[in-house]
């Protein structure tokens, strides 16, 4: 299996509930390495740019209000199958539609308020976590 990147979001209701922590250690005991990681407070306009591809769903203005009403942790991860593995690991979008012992369905609120993001494939795994951060940043970090 190919090495991928992938980017995870700990979203504000992550941070808000004191959670970070909590899921940080889930992703470390599956085995992902951390490559990078900051927290950030993103404007609405910021989180507009990051999902701009969900720009015409009716969602659109609920989503980025919410990923713009307080901290997040983008972190940059790696590993064997990091795409699949980690979306398997926080489970669907919806907590009431995630499989038991995954972050969304055990921690999660709402498919809106949903603790955590992923990547859905190894390229935007690499666009997102170039959103984030430098070459540098990656680089010196690994
Ligand atoms: P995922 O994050 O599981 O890949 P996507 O890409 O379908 O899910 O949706 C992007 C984000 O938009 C989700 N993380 C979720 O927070 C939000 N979202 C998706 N569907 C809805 C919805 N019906 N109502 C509110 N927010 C939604």
């Amino acid at each position: 299996m190919a090495v991928e990147r992938t980017l995870a979001i700990l979203k504000p209701d992550c941070v808000k509930k004191n959670l970070a922590g909590e899921v940080l250690s889930r992703i470390e005991k599956a085995g992902f390495k951390v490559l990078a990681m900051k927290i950030v407070r993103l404007t609405k306009e910021t989180a507009g740019g990051f999902y701009a591809v969900h720009r015409e769903r009716p969602f659109f203005g609920e989503l980025t209000t919410f990923m713009s009403s307080g901290k997040c942790v983008p972190i940059a991860l790696e590993k064997e199958n990091a795409v699949a593995d980690f979306r398997k690991l926080i489970g669907a979008t919806d907590p009431k539609d995630a499989d038991p012992g995954t972050v969304r369905r055990d921690l999660a609120s709402s498919k809106g308020e949903n603790i955590v993001h992923g990547s859905d494939s190894p390229e935007n795994g690499r666009i997102e976590i170039g959103f984030f951060f430098s070459d540098k940043e990656l680089i010196e970090n690994m």
